[in-house]
């Protein structure tokens, strides 16, 4: 139902009905299937916040525009839906747009709407409130950009806005709505005339029969197949059809980071845990929704050994094909239809990879598990990282279906490690650009979105920058259990001021600081837990209850490493340190 504005009496004293731009905007939303909006109140978005939520638009109250921007792209991600922002003008905009920025890099439908002020004098530079340019400071960091200036371009800026983020490979959108906007009034049947429901807004896009063919055939040569799914394929939302390629192929996986649990992590053929193995020693690498970016080191160099590889991607971006190494065979397309047309290419009788191949991969990797296994086990306190992980791993083995949202450094990378996966689409984390902020915006979202309950596994700075939407998770009461790894600080607690000054070093925290009260000043349950039994009945009975609650798990200070896996990154210089 079109919700109208008001109603005038014309000069022919019949009943007129009007409608506003706040109305259109609602009801173009609500015509689109978009129910949830993740925001900041302020001028000159306040009232629209209150319209939406008395038209049933489910609108959540963040406390920095940041946040409610990764929570919008996070359900994206996990909707196959532009996830909403919205914000105020210039500082707003400008806090949601790194979100917005993140959304595109990662390929996760979004729409930042931020209200803007008076055009005629931001254009001028006259110095309005929040003046700002925003349309063309969006411009460069999204997918698309757009901004509607009058009520009935309100519809069609929406279409545009809902096609640009979801058709082909997703990304972040800008729509930029002027004050004026909201408040202008047109005819109510001319504006629900002007709305427009888009149709079919992410397109099957079939690939090529022969691009399909070809790359059988690489596969078909191969002596060492393997398989690498990103995390575009857990957005597909083609479980089945990946499973199938998977099984019926025979062929060793690895999944990305937020790829795990597309096929169980303890699925036989998962390479998960013989990974520096697969990537050196494979012939043929078919990547399904994953780029050769930093995190495949390019597809070359020292991690991919020095045997021929061969790369056959899969991806619907065409331009993706080549962009780091040479692609022999590429399959652009929309993954489902991709991995659809290639399972049924290879018909009833595919021979599966040598048996050798599989042998070395099942052997390394049983061998790595093996290794871990004690480790994982000690009841150390204070708790070293594989004590703490090794519970919140059997925690998520008992709880499939519960969310795993994960940042921080040596927090995370021990942690991807380390907790298995069964399921689709159930760990969220740092995504390409490894950005530490996501942590609570994307634990608001995953609740909201799926109904799920979320475990949060949080390095003490990770935290930080997100926390204060413990707040946002109690006021909604959402089922977050948020466990914090408090190591004193950044990779490790252990650091010195070298000059024996009194400030701490750079990487330092305060120490022993207590997250848990933090949850306790909103109404959470919080709890410190110097061990992993502790940690492991306090998670037990916050996935329980599902009460919003912040378990600080103490650390051992020096149990972590300079930037956790990826320490090799850091510039050395080239002169020799004194
Ligand atoms: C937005 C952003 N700022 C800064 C960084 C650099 N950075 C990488 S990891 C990290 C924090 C690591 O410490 P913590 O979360 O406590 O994890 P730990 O290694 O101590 O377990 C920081 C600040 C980043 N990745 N993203
Ligand atoms: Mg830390």
């Amino acid at each position: 139902m079109l919700t109208t504005a008001n109603k005038v009496e014309t000069a022919a004293s019949e009943e007129r009905e009007l409608t506003d731009g706040f109305h259109l905007i609602i009801d173009a939303l609500k015509l689109n299937g978009l129910d949830t909006i993740y925001g900041v109140p302020g001028i000159p978005i306040t009232d629209f916040g209150r319209m939406a939520q008395a038209e049933g638009i489910r609108v959540l109250s963040f406390r920095h525009e940041q946040n409610a921007g990764y929570a919008a792209s996070i359900a994206g991600f996990l909707t196959k839906k532009p996830g909403i922002c919205l914000t105020v003008s210039a500082p707003g905009f400008l806090n949601g747009l790194t979100a917005l920025a993140h959304a595109t890099t990662n390929c996760f439908p979004m729409i930042l709407i931020s209200g803007s002020s008076e055009r005629e004098i931001v254009d001028l530079q006259q110095g309005d409130y929040e003046e700002m340019d925003q349309l063309a400071i969006a411009k460069p960091l999204c997918k698309a950009a757009f901004r509607v200036l009058h009520a009935q371009d309100i519809g069609i800026g929406l279409a545009r806005a809902i096609r640009a983020a979801i058709s082909g490979r997703p990304g972040g959108v800008y729509l930029d709505l002027p004050a004026k906007l909201f408040g202008q009034v047109m005819d109510a049947e001319a504006g629900r005339k002007s709305l427009v429901k888009v149709i079919d807004a992410a397109p099957a896009q079939i690939p090529a029969p022969e691009a399909v063919k070809r790359a059988l055939d690489v596969l078909k040569s191969a002596k060492k197949p393997l398989i690498i799914l990103g995390k575009g394929a857990a957005y597909a939302q083609a479980d089945d059809a990946i499973r199938s390629l998977v099984e019926k192929s025979g062929i060793p996986f690895l999944p990305m980071s937020m790829a795990k649990g597309l096929l169980p992590d303890t699925h036989p053929q998962c390479a998960g845990a013989a990974r520096s193995t697969v990537l050196k020693d494979s012939d043929v690498v078919m990547l399904i929704g994953a780029r050769l970016n930093w995190l495949l080191s390019h597809g070359k160099g020292k991690t991919w050994g020095d045997a021929p590889k061969k790369f056959i991607q899969i991806d619907i971006e065409p331009k993706e094909m080549d962009s780091n190494v040479e692609i022999v065979a590429p399959v652009v397309g929309d993954i489902g239809s991709c991995v659809t047309a290639l399972v049924q290419g290879m018909g009833g009788n595919w021979t599966v990879p040598p048996a050798d191949w599989i042998k070395t991969v099942q052997t390394k990797r049983d061998d790595n598990v093996a290794k871990m296994a004690p480790r994982l086990m000690n009841n150390n306190s204070p708790m070293d990282y594989h004590g703490a992980l090794g519970v919140l791993r059997t925690i998520i083995k008992e709880r499939p279906d519960a969310i795993l949202v994960n940042e921080g450094a040596n927090t995370l990378d021990l942690a991807r490690g380390i907790i298995d996966m069964y399921q689709p689409r159930k760990r969220i984390d740092v995504g390409t650009w490894g950005i530490m902020g996501i942590g609570m915006g994307y634990s608001i979202a995953a609740a909201v979105e799926t109904g799920k309950p979320v475990l949060a596994v949080e390095g003490d700075s990770a935290f930080g920058f997100s926390g204060m939407e413990v707040e946002t998770i109690c006021r909604y009461k959402l089922p977050v259990c948020v466990v914090i790894f408090n190591n004193d600080g950044i990779y490790r607690g252990t650091d010195v001021n070298p000059t024996g000054g009194p400030d701490v070093a750079p990487t330092v925290f305060v120490k022993g600081a207590r997250y848990d009260r933090m949850m306790e000043a909103f109404g959470g349950v919080g709890f410190n837990a110097t061990t992993p039994d502790e940690l492991k009945r306090a998670v037990n009975a916050a996935m329980d209850s599902g009460k919003p609650t912040l378990i600080n798990a103490v650390i051992d200070p020096a149990a972590g490493s300079e930037s956790g896996r990826i320490g090799n990154l850091n510039p050395q210089s080239a002169l020799k340190k004194k």
